[in-house]
């Protein structure tokens, strides 16, 4: 396994009840290290950025209206093998299909209000890196 880095975002629903700490417990708890973080609030613009995969699904609109909707937290994390790892901490992204344990069956609220998004390939981890971080707010 090699170190490897993905972008993890903690979502309006969680920043709504307070749930940053607990995540961010979770994440560490399960290997991984904070490597760059911000909290950031976005507009439509940034939201169509990054979500742009998914132009063509029927829940993009209102994808893009829930993460404009309150403050996010924005995170590099670091660790063994961290693209598959944070996913496995993550849980489904239906919180009825999360297994036990995972931030998605503990905090998410449904399918669309599920608490974090976590890169799902290596590839798109350092596409998502750099569209939200520049290289210096990064500190392994
Ligand atoms: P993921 O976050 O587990 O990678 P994706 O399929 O990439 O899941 O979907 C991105 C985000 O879009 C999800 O985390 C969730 O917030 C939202 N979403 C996915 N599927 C649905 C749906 O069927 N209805 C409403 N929102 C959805
Ligand atoms: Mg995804």
């Amino acid at each position: 396994m090699a170190v490897e880095r993905t972008l993890s975002i903690i979502k309006p629903d969680a920043t709504a009840r307070n749930l940053t700490g607990k995540i961010i417990a979770k994440l560490e708890e399960g290997g991984l290290r904070v490597v760059a973080q911000k909290r950031v609030r976005w507009d439509e613009a940034d939201a169509a950025a990054f979500y742009a995969v998914h132009k063509q699904r029927p829940f993009y609109q209102d994808l893009v209206a829930f993460m404009t909707s309150g403050p996010i937290v924005l995170q590099v994390l670091e660790g063994e093998n961290a693209v598959a790892r944070n996913r496995e901490i993550m849980g489904a992204t239906n919180p009825e299909n999360a297994a036990p344990g995972t931030i998605r069956k503990e905090f998410a609220e449904n399918i669309e209000r599920n608490s974090v998004h976590g890169s799902d390939s290596a590839e798109n981890a350092s596409l998502e890196i750099g569209l939200v971080f520049q290289e210096s707010e990064i500190v392994g």
